[in-house]
């Protein structure tokens, strides 16, 4: 039988903190359910996830080097590196898989300086808004787009 696709779930910076303050913005969900869900999602359409979470912006580059290889796409929550790092960036480019951008709280309805997200040029598609469901609704879309280009769609 041939080995499940790998998908990444990659969480940056204090969203280690979900669900323990702030649930007016982030809501009241833990970051490890939030993992949980995914797995779920991801298992049933045939896929495996790695989750990893970092306060540190080349921690999660050093990640995005050492899975390129072993994994077919990623759904990533930058944090507040989306709106600051080139850095993340160029590393999304430079793993060529597809990466979607997700955003818990509606990134376009707060302050003006998370209006602009640097990586989202790098990734395939964005979701923003959509609170804890932004996770599975982008994992369920890698994984759609994945199978399309499986089948050379
Ligand atoms: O809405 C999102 O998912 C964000 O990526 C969250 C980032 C923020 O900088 C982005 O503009 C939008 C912040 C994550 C902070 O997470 C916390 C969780 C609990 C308590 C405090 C912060």
């Amino acid at each position: 039988m041939a080995k499940p696709a790998l998908i990444l779930l990659v969480n940056g910076p204090n969203l280690n903190l979900l669900g323990t303050r702030k649930p007016e913005v982030y809501g009241r969900t833990t970051l490890s359910e939030i993992e949980a869900d995914v797995a779920a999602a991801a298992n049933a359409e045939g896929a495996a996830v790695l989750c990893f979470q970092s306060n540190h912006e080349g921690a999660i580059i050093d990640f995005l080097h050492d899975q390129r290889a072993n994994a077919a796409g990623a759904v990533m929550n930058a944090g507040a590196y989306t709106h600051t790092s080139v850095a993340l960036r160029d590393a999304i480019e430079a793993i060529e898989i597809p990466v979607v951008e997700v955003h818990i709280s509606n990134t376009h309805r707060r302050e003006e300086f998370r209006h602009r997200s640097l990586i989202a040029g790098a990734c395939v598609g964005q979701v923003t808004g959509l609170g804890k469901h932004g996770y599975t609704v982008a994992t369920s879309l890698l994984l759609g787009i994945l199978r399309g280009r499986a089948e050379g769609r």
